[in-house]
């Protein structure tokens, strides 16, 4: 590789012959980013590549204090090249399909490039479509999301406006990226309204597809006293699924049938579901995310894959946070894999959502597998199940910072992984898996 190939500024792909990489990244976010700065961490010689269209990177965890004016967009985004470790080639390009078989993927522009491992990291898609009248209702007509740059300042916007009227806040069916960011929204929203007096005037509606108001339970009783305080009505097992943008009404779908009702203010976190790409491709589970073992983030059956951060199917709570300690286990593996080294490192499903149930104050909830919980800080510093002022000046001013120069930089900070004996599980070998990267 010349000195030209070291620097983080976009490559053309070119479409002409096969390009080899020693170690292949989809995509560059949170995971992308994070797992190439723990391998450089480990060995520094390693040969890196990122596949990655966009420019900009973005720190979505942020777009919830942006919908609620604690933060300005501008602290949730970054040039693409500013990220991207020094010593990482990356091409500029979007990946449209894996064959696995031949250790290549293909690109939109039709050039191919092989691969000695292949890690995808290629995050969540957000269906809009899935709901009918919402793609052109978004953004416009009182209908807002926190899940999108574009939009989470126009959250902020609608919640300052309102004085009166009914808002609705809804959640679709798991899994979704970060499960509390959708009554996250709406208790920053209580709380202003609450604090100008306007909270009596308005009729406030959480509508969840899910069964609970959250998935762990301990975390639920603090959860339901700030949904008694704040007058929240609220729907479980209802999912919206239309939107009107003329008359202002939204519909969902419940157990009783439908209910349309008008409102002054939506706030809705769209349908998610693995990318086409994965889910059409010999890497997916069934659920259409990249098929991981749970603990090695190793692809049961391409043996040189690992999958991590909101496009792996381990069934951990998809978050920045989970990603913070997945990055530290793939890189350990790969390592010990193409060193024959016979320990591996296991994840243990960790993830984080840190509820802000008032401007000040957040549940900081941390748990694995199964929903055991997994506090980072002694209970006397902060109490995992009830709000903590301590835990709001983490999220709003050290995250952010640890985010930026230690996540993304390779510091493995409280996210060391744990080693164990032994090394990975052999991939299964299916003979009857063929396919081509042209179909
Ligand atoms: P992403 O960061 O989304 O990155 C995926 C990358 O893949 C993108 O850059 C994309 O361009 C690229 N890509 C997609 N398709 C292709 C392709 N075909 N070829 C090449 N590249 C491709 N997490 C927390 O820990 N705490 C929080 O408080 C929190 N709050 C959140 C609030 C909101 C509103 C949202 C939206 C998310 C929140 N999260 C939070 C979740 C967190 O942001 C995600 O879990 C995290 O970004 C996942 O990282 P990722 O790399 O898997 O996906
Ligand atoms: C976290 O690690 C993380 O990623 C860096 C987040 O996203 C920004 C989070 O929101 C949270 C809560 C964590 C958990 C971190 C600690 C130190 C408890």
């Amino acid at each position: 590789m010349d000195a030209k190939d070291l620097s983080p500024r976009p490559a053309r792909a070119g479409n002409s012959a096969t390009q080899r990489h020693d170690i292949l990244i989809v995509g560059g976010g949170s995971a992308g980013i994070a797992v190439a700065a723990s391998l450089l961490q480990r060995d520094e010689s390693l040969s890196i590549t990122i596949v990655e269209p966009r420019e900009t990177h973005y720190y979505q965890p942020g777009w919830t204090m942006v919908g609620g004016g604690i933060f300005d967009r501008s602290q949730t985004h970054r040039p693409m090249a500013s990220v991207i470790p020094k010593g990482v080639r990356w091409i500029r390009a979007r990946v449209a399909q894996f064959a696995p078989d031949r250790d290549a993927i293909l690109l939109e522009d039709g050039t191919q490039l092989s691969y000695g491992v292949l890690i995808v990291a290629a995050g969540i898609k957000l269906d809009w479509e899935q709901i009918d009248g919402l793609p052109d209702a978004l953004g416009r007509s009182c209908v807002t999301s926190n899940y999108t740059f574009e939009t989470a300042p126009y959250t902020w916007q609608l919640v300052q406006s309102l004085e009166e009227g009914v808002a609705l806040f809804s959640q679709p069916p798991m899994p979704i990226k970060c499960a509390g960011a959708p009554q996250k929204v709406m208790y920053l929203a209580c709380d202003h309204w609450r604090h100008w007096g306007r909270l009596p005037k308005i009729d406030v509606a959480f509508h969840t597809s899910t069964p609970a108001l959250f998935g762990v339970a301990d975390y639920v009783p603090a959860l339901q006293s700030y949904v008694d305080k704040y007058g929240i009505e609220l729907r479980l097992e209802s999912r919206l699924i239309a939107v009107d943008s003329a008359t202002q009404r939204a519909t969902f779908a419940g157990a009783d049938g439908e209910v349309t009702r008008d409102f002054d203010m939506l706030h809705v976190t769209p349908p998610q579901v693995a990318p086409d790409f994965i889910a059409d491709s010999p890497l997916a589970a069934e659920n259409g995310f990249v098929e991981v073992d749970d603990e090695t983030l190793r692809h049961p059956r391409y043996g040189n894959v690992f999958a991590l951060g909101d496009v792996c199917s381990a069934p951990n709570a998809k978050t920045a946070a989970a990603v913070r300690k997945q990055a530290p286990v793939v890189a350990w593996n790969i390592l010990a894999m193409l060193s024959g080294t016979g320990r591996h490192a296991a994840y243990d499903g960790y993830g984080s959502c840190p509820l802000t149930v008032e401007r000040g104050k957040i549940v900081l909830a941390e748990f694995g597998y199964g929903g055991e919980l997994q506090p980072t800080f002694p209970h006397w510093l902060i109490d995992p199940t009830r709000p903590s002022r301590l835990a709001w000046h983490l999220k709003a001013s050290l995250l952010p910072w640890v985010y930026w120069n230690g996540m993304l930089r390779g510091h493995e900070w409280l996210a060391g992984p744990k080693i164990l004996p032994g090394a990975m599980e052999p991939p299964q070998t299916d003979t009857a898996q063929t396919q081509s990267v042209t179909g």
